[in-house]
């Protein structure tokens, strides 16, 4: 059968859509000193440029939310730390508060789920009075057990973090994690600039301690770890995979890839939105013609079944479905993988769509799918042809 390049690229583009919309909404207090860093480090760690000064709606006399429309994240920006016992004070009843209250919508879409609370290395010192509050802090959240994550601002100085990290860790706070950051480049002199770093360290760590359910929005609204983002769009085609397995394996003849064509668009709309690219039809048709598209998949497909039969030893005695099934998941595998690799090229800003779309572009994608099915057959084969 022929492939309808331009109604699964419009099925691809209503999925990311979709997808992206599903996306439940993550929230985080952001907590720590005013000029410690809290503003830098949300724009250096969210895609979208968030905290620009004068943003946010102030939802308590501490705290302002700030959000963007169709993005979902909501940060809630303290104030307050620097003015002293009795405005901390304030602060600690104003977050607990904003706690409880998400807790009582019972909607993951109002949670807190998680706080970072920054202290400013460059300060060189953790005030008495910030351990005080976050040991105050604990007892309080002893039933929401709202994750707490300290992150050290402005660590240029990577000697100088780590021993306040050891001070802090010394505490033995009630908290996730101490993760030392420097969330923008810092010019010491023209000679010597100390580079970002410690951005994906948090990543890793919110992905730790983050529900399941909010690891697709977290991977959407970050742009500090691209690898972050690879490894769980990976997740994502070993999901896809194994449900194109089990397809091809029905007793319907592999010939209908039409039957796997829902599974790989869903993949390639959770691939999307991990990614948080903008995907316009341009891409998305350039891609599917590449791949699946006329003479592609089917043809692959029938190849690799073949292959397959000449490979395995003793695979004539093999049931006719496991060949199919295979082929199937094969097929998937290098799909996903190819299309990962666009969105890592879209991400980096090495390919933009008229690129894709174009016809060196569309050889370019094919090359590269028949590249990741000769690698997936590698791998891949020994363990599909023991299932
Ligand atoms: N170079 C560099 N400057 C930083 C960093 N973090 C904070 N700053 C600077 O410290 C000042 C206060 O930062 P800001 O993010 O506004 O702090 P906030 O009040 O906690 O939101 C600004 O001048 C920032 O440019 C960083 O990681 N790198
Ligand atoms: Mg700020």
């Amino acid at each position: 059968m022929e492939f309808d390049t331009d109604k699964i690229a419009a099925d691809c583009i209503k999925a990311i859509a979709d997808k992206i919309q599903n996306l439940k909404t993550l929230n985080i207090i952001v907590a720590g000193k005013t000029g410690v860093g809290k503003s830098t480090l949300i724009n250096g760690v969210f895609r979208e440029k968030m905290a620009d000064t004068g943003m946010g709606k102030p939802v308590t006399q501490y705290m302002r939310k700030i959000y963007k429309k169709g993005f979902p994240l909501n940060i809630y920006d303290t104030r307050g730390f620097e003015l002293g016992k009795d405005a901390q004070k304030d602060v600690k009843k104003e977050v607990l508060g904003t706690i409880e209250k998400g807790l009582a919508s019972k909607d993951i879409n109002e949670t807190i789920h998680c706080i970072w609370y920054c202290i400013n290395t460059a300060s060189n010192r953790v005030e008495s009075e910030e351990i005080e509050w976050l040991k105050d802090f604990a007892e309080e959240n002893k039933s929401a057990q709202v994750p707490v994550i300290i992150v050290l601002t402005q660590s240029f100085s990577k000697s100088k973090s780590a021993e306040m990290r050891n001070m802090i860790l010394n505490e033995n706070l009630d908290v996730v994690q101490v993760v030392p950051v420097l969330a923008e480049d810092y010019v010491i002199d023209d000679e010597y600039v100390a580079k970002s770093y410690g951005l994906d360290v948090l990543i890793k760590v919110m992905t730790e301690t983050l529900p399941d359910e909010l690891l697709d929005t977290l991977q959407n609204v970050q742009k500090a770890s691209l690898e972050a983002k690879k490894r769980h769009a990976q997740a994502a085609v070993a999901t896809a995979t194994a449900a194109a397995f089990g397809e091809g394996f029905s007793p319907i003849p592999f010939s209908d890839c039409a039957l796997l064509i829902p599974t790989q668009v869903a993949m390639i709309a959770s691939i999307t939105a991990i990614f948080g690219i903008e995907i316009n039809k341009s891409i998305i048709t350039g891609f599917v013609s590449a791949t699946l598209g006329t003479g592609g998949a089917t043809i692959v497909g029938k190849t690799i079944a073949a292959n397959l039969l000449k490979l395995i030893p003793g695979a004539g005695t093999l049931a006719g479905g496991a060949i199919s099934g295979a082929t199937a998941g094969l097929l998937t595998t290098a799909l996903g993988e190819s299309y990962i690799l666009l969105m890592e090229a879209v991400f980096k800003g090495e390919i933009n769509s008229s690129d894709i779309n174009s016809k060196v572009g569309i050889e370019k994608m094919k090359g590269l799918f028949k590249k990741e099915l000769k690698e997936v057959k590698k791998d891949k084969f020994v363990i599909f042809s023991k299932a």
